[in-house]
């Protein structure tokens, strides 16, 4: 430890996962939070959100020269969307096995993508794909006062830390 610098607590991990419209209309969002929620992350935040077009494309930024991005845009702001934000340790990696490939067709069972969904262009699910990724989606979709921090009683059981 080097002397005379104050050592702060690291920052909890966080991703930013969304429910897409068809996960929304096709009555998945509890089965999908249940998946997040037993394996042991804790929810910080959370909120139905329709975006526009002009979002979705904000969304998607890094996507914006493939030749499906405009039908992406379209389909993100074409329903309610469900906007979370889940912490835990390795959840930006881990929530990404949890949601299985892009192509669902690639996607091993159990995975969400591989359960519930058929093809890439309706895979119901978004998760960032890595820490810089997790922070600006977090930041793009979440005012900082929507984030809620708290200690889960779970936590101990979990971690097997006091
Ligand atoms: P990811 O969602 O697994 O991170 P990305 O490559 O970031 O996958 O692509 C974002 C989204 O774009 C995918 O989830 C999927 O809905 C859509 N997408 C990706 N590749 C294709 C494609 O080849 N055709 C149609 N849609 C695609
Ligand atoms: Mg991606």
């Amino acid at each position: 430890m080097l002397q005379g610098q104050e050592v702060s607590a690291a920052e909890p991990e966080r991703t930013f996962i969304a429910i897409k419209p068809d996960g929304v209309q096709r009555g998945l969002i509890a089965e999908i939070l249940s998946r997040f929620e037993r394996k042991g992350y804790k929810l910080v935040a959370i909120k139905l959100v329709l975006p526009s077009k002009e979002f979705a494309q904000k969304h998607y930024h890094d996507l914006k020269d493939r030749p499906f991005f405009d039908g992406l845009c379209d389909f993100l702001s074409s329903g309610p969307v469900l906007a979370m934000v889940w912490e835990g340790e390795g959840v930006i990696k881990y929530g990404r096995k949890l949601i299985g490939a892009t192509d669902p067709q690639k996607s091993e069972p159990g995975t969400i993508r591989g359960d519930l969904a058929v093809v890439v262009g309706r895979n119901i699910i978004h998760g960032s794909d890595g820490p810089e990724t997790a922070k600006d989606e977090i930041a793009l979709w979440f005012e900082p006062t929507e984030l809620v921090s708290y200690t889960s009683n779970a936590e101990k059981w979990l971690y097997g830390v006091n």
